[in-house]
């Protein structure tokens, strides 16, 4: 499994899409509710990331809601006190300075926390009689949006993305760590595409509307990334780059910096793209989702063949602990930080003095096996016993293991049965049964999640270990669905990941939802709220999946995206 592929126990309500939440840090003393009416979205342009981070902790330490989108929930728009009127306007692409919500500059809230009441904004209000209405569209948007983070080098940092856009909370982005699907994975569209072809939602006939996205071409289904084969060679004329940017995400990943993860992900998604070999500044600097400080470092590698901040990040001692952590499963970057700040600094440390979870205690127990991809012959020996024992407990059961495994990848990190009887019936009670075989067999070790309801389906994340000498604990995930659902978890437990947010977000601009359970038709969204769930095509069959969606079906092996 690859290091960072692992379900961490910073999620502490496991859900079966794999929904990982941030972190809190929420004070339970009531003394401290001072700031409980506050719903803000803090505008991280400008604003260090410390800073941003500790405004974020503090928030919600004194009771308020940080929002991770910039939606109408928002009460306050916290901006950085530099922030002038139209420069917000054009980083929120919005046409002027929205009235429904208190734009407050961020002294204000270290004043609140200072003082720990709610203060009056009205000193901090930022002054929006400066803004100047612009007559021509204002272009300067694609450049502002890459300088716009705080301390950021990353495209999205600092961009205020609309809804759609942003990476929800607990998404790691891109990063598609099991850790971090959201709960109903129709939700999550972020970061589905590579192309620039798959347009992004919003109401871009909506000029005046601050949740509106730019308006973006549609282009042909053809383009989708869940249209084309994994197997379609595309020859990355800039891998030398895209190489070690790979490497900045999962530095950024490890240290739960996901916008900046996000930026360079969406990078490298458009340097894959990019016809030829980037040969100047300039170029890079044109190239879509680039800002400035991305096209220095792209350039920086182009010509040097390497990177200085990553040299410099790599070389962090505390990254390397805090990376080492989160190796454990059921420790996440928070768990993994905290950890660190208790002053530990190896796995005996954490052993000892951790304060280990269930899971963390068996994640550390199999540490190095869990970190270890099983070749497919082993994951096919585990599929084996599954289906035997399934089919031994019920006769016409189907069990059959999804993800990288039926992708056909040589190694896989963990093995996901799924289980399903074609009668429509018989999978009701079949999940306490086989659990209960398997454990009889002795071959399931550990349980992490026992049992996790996603309405019609169950899912039982564990540790099995195949009979004999030398074996390793191996991940085990199974998930019991209904018949109908079938298909459809069958997609979507078969991945990519990258393609199921492809998938999903073309049956968004179909006004369909796709997630594990269904292919909903006549959905109806404002903006990326759904309003209206629509109702469930029959999907009989995986191609019936991809063909009601109008992309060519693909076998498993070709969505390897
Ligand atoms: N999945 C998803 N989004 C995620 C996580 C998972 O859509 N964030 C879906 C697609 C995955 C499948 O679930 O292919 C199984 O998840 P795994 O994390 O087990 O991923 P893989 O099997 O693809 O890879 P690995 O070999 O690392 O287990
Ligand atoms: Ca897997």
């Amino acid at each position: 499994m690859d290091r960072r592929r692992k379900r961490t126990g910073d999620d502490k309500s496991p859900t079966v899409s794999k929904k990982r939440t941030l972190p809190d840090s929420v004070s339970s003393d009531k003394s401290l509710n001072c700031l409980a009416t506050v719903k803000a979205f803090i505008l991280p342009a400008g604003i260090e990331k410390m800073r941003l981070q500790i405004f974020e902790t503090q928030l919600k330490k004194y009771g308020g809601t940080v929002l991770k989108l910039y939606d109408n929930q928002a009460t306050h728009l916290i901006v950085d006190d530099k922030m002038e009127p139209n420069r917000l306007c054009r980083i929120l692409k919005i046409a002027s300075p929205p009235t429904r919500v208190k734009i407050v500059k961020s002294s204000w809230l270290s004043a609140c926390f200072k003082r720990k009441e709610l203060l009056c904004f009205d000193d901090y209000r930022l002054d929006c009689s400066t803004y100047i209405k612009s007559k021509e569209p204002d272009l300067s948007f694609a450049k502002e949006k890459a300088t716009a983070a705080s301390n950021s080098e990353s495209t999205v940092g600092g961009n205020v993305k609309t809804k759609n856009m942003l990476p929800k909370a607990g998404f790691m982005f891109g990063h598609h760590s099991k850790n971090n699907i959201p709960a109903s994975a129709d939700d999550d569209d972020s970061d589905y595409c590579p192309s620039d072809g798959e347009g992004k939602p919003g109401d871009p006939s909506s000029g005046n509307n601050e949740f509106a996205v730019s308006p973006q071409k549609e282009l042909p289904v053809g383009n989708w990334v869940c249209a084309q084969s994994s197997k379609t060679p595309v020859e990355n004329q800039n891998k030398h780059i895209t190489d070690i940017l790979e490497e900045m995400v999962k530095t950024y990943e490890s240290t739960n910096d996901k916008w900046r993860a996000f930026g360079y992900q969406k990078a490298i998604q458009v340097l894959r793209k990019h016809p030829k070999p980037i040969k100047s500044f300039e170029e890079a600097m044109n190239l879509p989702s680039i800002g400035k400080r991305l096209a220095e470092k792209i350039w920086e590698i182009a010509e040097s063949g390497e990177l200085r901040k990553l040299k410099e990040l790599r070389s962090s001692e505390e990254l390397k602990v805090i990376e080492t952590f989160q190796n454990v499963w059921g420790a996440g970057a928070h768990t993994a930080r905290t950890w660190y700040q208790q002053g530990l600094r190896t796995l005996d440390d954490v052993r000892e003095q951790g304060n280990l979870t269930h899971q963390q205690q068996v994640g550390l127990h199999c540490y190095n096996d869990f970190l270890d991809r099983m070749p497919r012959a082993e994951a096919a020996e585990i599929e084996q016993v599954v289906c035997e024992a399934a089919k031994s407990l019920q006769e016409g059961v189907i069990a059959q293991a999804c993800g990288s495994f039926r992708r056909g990848k040589a190694t896989c990190g963990d093995v996901d049965v799924l289980v399903t009887h074609p009668d429509g019936k018989s999978h009701k009670g079949l999940f306490g049964k086989l659990l209960a075989k398997l454990k009889e067999l002795g071959f399931l070790t550990d349980d992490l999640v026992t049992a996790e309801d996603n309405g019609n389906q169950k899912k039982y994340l564990g540790v099995c270990k195949l009979p004999g000498e030398g074996r390793k604990h191996r991940r085990l995930d199974l998930i019991v669905v209904p018949y109908d659902e079938y298909a459809c978890a069958l997609v979507y437990f078969t991945g990519s990941a990258h393609l199921n947010r492809s998938l999903r977000h073309l049956a968004k601009k179909m006004n369909m939802s796709l997630s594990e359970h269904s292919l909903n038709v006549g959905v109806v969204r404002r903006g990326s709220e759904k309003i209206y769930e629509g109702t469930p095509v029959p999907t009989p069959t995986e191609e019936s999946v991809f063909v009601k969606l109008g992309v060519p079906y693909r076998p498993p092996e070709e969505r390897d995206h």
